[in-house]
């Protein structure tokens, strides 16, 4: 019996690492607040995000891809569980769904991969609002925790003097901290835990590894060294023709009606316009090198032929356009985000203009993995286009903030239904700034548009808070203070 023993082990670890072989790893990394400033998706001219571009040069690009809100909380919870926004009644950024009873048991997308044999591993920001297991819940939403990320080192006091509404904490840019050492950052972590995690997890079960990095979101602190990448000047400053909100309606401002994030009123009255688009283009161009790290932590580990990369962003942002900065919008700076898969089964050098959402990254892992599929998904799988970028698309990408307010985005065109029926229309491919509505012009085009409108338009669940807007008898109510019929749109207070 006892000579036996050793072919049986190593029967036993064989077939260990052939379930690990079948079952390709999963490296997810989410960045927050990043539009489309990445070299890769022809938006600013100036970006420098060598590593991100690597990437995309790697695997499939998704270059008309969207997120389904435009705010941290519903869009993350969305990805998360595979449900829009509009299902789900999580508009604002709270509450945590979980704490919503119809959510509270659904099967996430990391308990969906340990469910089916994977460790799964946390990093950094990848939730809105735990950065580590909630005492109260008995399923782990990840089995291993790590880096907390967030910010990291603050300044001693704002380095931009006061902001409107509030003098919000988080209102803050510039260079810090001032001796060029990264290391003191909450990202720099992320990627130093997700590395460490990479050499020493064990090896006998295939892994779903996150990495969620917190900048380019405010406050954008950056080292001089990443500033330097960028001129001083208003070359940095993407274009912003004067008047471009003439031919949008009332009620694209009932969605971000006050918000602690400045207008671009006060960026140009305190002189903040370069300094703000510098602070964002060095944060990004930081975060790029942080996932660098990580890329080459991948390939050091001889894991990238059996690594499916997927990277992503949760919703974009304006850093002046359309006179606003922040998010909180249905406009290509607000929706728009990168969207990149790479690994066994993707084709590589691929760049796709088929709309994608945020939401298919669920469906789609769970097929390139051959996980059992899910019922509750509202996502598509992006497989036909990661095999073939133009394989056909059959819907549209539907972005919402707040019930009634929709973006919808094909190849050609974004359609705008805002909650009083106002609309815009733009063609996204001789406009891609989307600078000229023409809703009044383009009638057959509105009307094919609007039939993907969704059935399910939910109100904000019970404890909804933070940037949720209502609309009861014709009344926008914007965090619980009615908006008047003449009240001045909030500029500057
Ligand atoms: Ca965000
Ligand atoms: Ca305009």
């Amino acid at each position: 019996m006892k000579r036996f023993f050793p072919y049986l082990l190593s029967l036993t670890l064989t077939s260990f690492a052939g379930t690990a072989a079948e079952k390709p790893n999963i490296l997810f990394i989410a960045i927050d607040d990043q539009n489309d400033w990445i070299g890769c998706m022809d938006s600013h001219p100036m970006v420098k995000t060598p590593n991100i571009d690597k990437l995309a040069a790697r695997g499939t690009l998704f270059a008309n891809a969207h997120c389904q809100a435009p705010l941290c909380n519903p869009s993350r919870t969305s990805l998360m569980i595979g449900l829009r926004p509009s299902t789900t009644g999580i508009h604002g950024l709270r509450p945590w769904f979980r704490d919503v009873p119809q959510w509270s048991d659904l099967v996430s997308l990391p308990q969906h991969f340990a469910a089916n044999g994977y460790q799964t591993y946390s990093n950094g920001k990848i939730y809105h609002s735990i950065r580590s297991q909630p005492k109260t819940e008995k399923n782990p939403e990840f089995q291993n925790w790590g880096s907390r990320g967030g910010v990291g080192s603050k300044p001693p006091q704002k380095l931009i003097g006061t902001t409107p509404f509030g003098n919000h904490r988080l209102m803050d840019w510039g260079v810090w901290p001032d001796n060029n050492d990264d290391s003191t950052k909450g990202d720099y972590d992320v990627a130093s835990q997700a590395v460490d995690m990479i050499k020493n997890m064990p090896k006998d079960k295939p892994f779903f590894l996150t990495a969620g990095f917190f900048l380019p979101h405010v406050p954008c602190y950056a080292t001089q060294k990443w500033f330097d990448l960028y001129p001083n000047d208003e070359s940095v400053l993407p274009p912003m023709p004067e008047g471009d909100r003439d031919d949008t309606p009332r009620s694209s401002w009932w969605i971000h009606w006050k918000l602690p994030e400045p207008r671009q009123k006060w960026l140009k009255e305190n002189d903040q316009q370069i300094n703000l688009v510098r602070s964002y283009l060095a944060s990004t161009s930081f975060v790029d090198d942080q996932v660098g790290r990580i890329l080459n932590a991948i390939d050091d580990a001889g894991l990238q032929d059996n690594t499916i990369i997927v990277l992503w962003s949760d919703h974009g942002y304006h850093l002046g356009e359309k006179s606003i900065t922040g998010k909180n919008t249905l406009w290509r700076n607000s929706t728009r985000v990168p969207l990149i898969f790479a690994g066994p089964g993707v084709k590589s050098g691929q760049k796709t203009k088929k709309p994608a959402e945020l939401l298919d990254i669920y469906p789609t892992l769970v097929e390139l993995c051959n996980l059992p599929s899910l019922d509750h998904l509202e996502g598509l799988s992006l497989n036909p286009q990661l095999k073939n970028a133009r394989a056909p698309r059959e819907r549209p990408a539907i972005t919402s903030h707040n019930q009634g307010n929709f973006s919808i985005v094909s190849e050609k065109w974004r359609y705008i239904h805002y909650v009083d029926g106002e609309e815009e229309l733009y063609d996204i491919v001789n406009d891609p700034n989307e600078w000229t509505n023409l809703a009044s012009e383009r009638k057959g085009v509105l009307k094919s548009m609007r039939e993907w409108l969704p059935k399910i338009d939910n109100g904000p669940v019970p404890g909804s808070g933070a940037r949720v807007l209502t609309y009861y008898d014709k009344t926008p109510v914007w965090e619980g203070e009615p908006i008047g019929e003449d009240d001045e749109i909030p500029h500057d207070r």
